[in-house]
């Protein structure tokens, strides 16, 4: 038996169990593409006796990239995570604790929030004085698992709406009218930077895309978060990155903790 290794769990580097739980994922990365048959061509064990590339044999890698293609073409901003009845939502365990402080001064607790037009420094008074919502939606982990979850926050696309920071202009207001204006990604980090995650702008400003301050009616916990995180539906639980620091709106894809360990950077499923 290997380490367990994966989103959620210690970062560890042992190649074998970062290649299985990748095999795992491109294979359902295949039946969604409907390429399956790549797969049969391709051969498993050409493809593990390839050098690794990042840890990812090439061949993989290759696919991912096809893979990310895929999901881009797949991907509508229309699509809506299925929501469920609210008595189904139960309490998910703390998976992941990279870059959390569960000492964190809550009160000198600030999201910055930055783009090319200035920034901001946010109280948690402020996100909660935007429109509240509240979602019960699954929290799909990339592991296997998942669990229903009911999220109440402020809406990022509110966030971008009012502050302008989304835009090159920095105009506010609704920044998909003006085409151009908009900039491609978002990026999130810890405060302490040390778990980080990079976002498609179509997703991050998706209408089910939560700042959240409560899960299931209470306050976050520290480690779920305490006292801001991400619930992205839309996406794999990697995505909903815990304890946020910095949100910044940039025109170049940024670098994401899971990504760089061979995970498919956009993680949509
Ligand atoms: N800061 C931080 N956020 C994180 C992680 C992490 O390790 N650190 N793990 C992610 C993963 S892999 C999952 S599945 C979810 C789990 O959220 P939960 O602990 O509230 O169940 O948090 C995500 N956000
Ligand atoms: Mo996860």
């Amino acid at each position: 038996m290997s380490k367990p290794s994966g989103p959620g769990l210690p970062p560890s580097d042992d190649d074998f169990e970062v290649e299985r739980q990748l095999r795992r994922s491109t294979r359902r990365g295949f039946a969604v593409g409907g390429i399956s048959a790549l797969a049969a061509v391709a051969g498993w064990y050409w493809v593990k006796t390839r050098a690794p590339e990042r840890l990812v044999p090439w061949p993989l890698r290759r696919v991912l990239e096809l893979d990310e293609k895929v999901g881009r073409a797949l991907y509508s901003p229309a699509r809506l995570a299925r929501n469920f009845p609210q008595a189904s939502a139960t309490m998910p365990r703390v998976n992941g604790r990279v870059g959390i402080d569960p000492k964190l001064d809550l009160d000198a607790w600030r999201l910055r929030v930055e783009g090319p037009a200035g920034a901001r420094s946010m109280t948690l008074a402020d996100v909660k004085a935007l429109p509240r919502f509240q979602i019960t939606t699954e929290l799909k982990c990339i592991e296997g698992w998942s669990n229903v979850v009911t999220w109440a926050g402020a809406r990022l696309l509110d966030l971008a709406e009012s502050t302008g920071l989304a835009t090159l202009s920095g105009k506010p207001g609704d920044p998909t009218s003006r085409s151009g204006d908009l900039l491609p990604f978002a990026a999130l980090t810890t405060p302490d930077a040390k778990y980080f995650v990079g976002l498609d702008i179509a997703s991050a400003l998706h209408p089910q895309t939560l700042l959240c301050y409560e899960m299931n009616g209470a306050p976050l916990t520290a480690y779920h978060g305490a006292p801001l995180r991400l619930a992205i539906p839309v996406k794999y639980g990697i995505k909903s990155l815990k304890q946020i620091g910095t949100l910044k709106f940039t025109s170049t894809q940024p670098p994401d903790y899971w990504a760089e360990k061979g995970y498919d950077w956009y993680a949509g499923h």
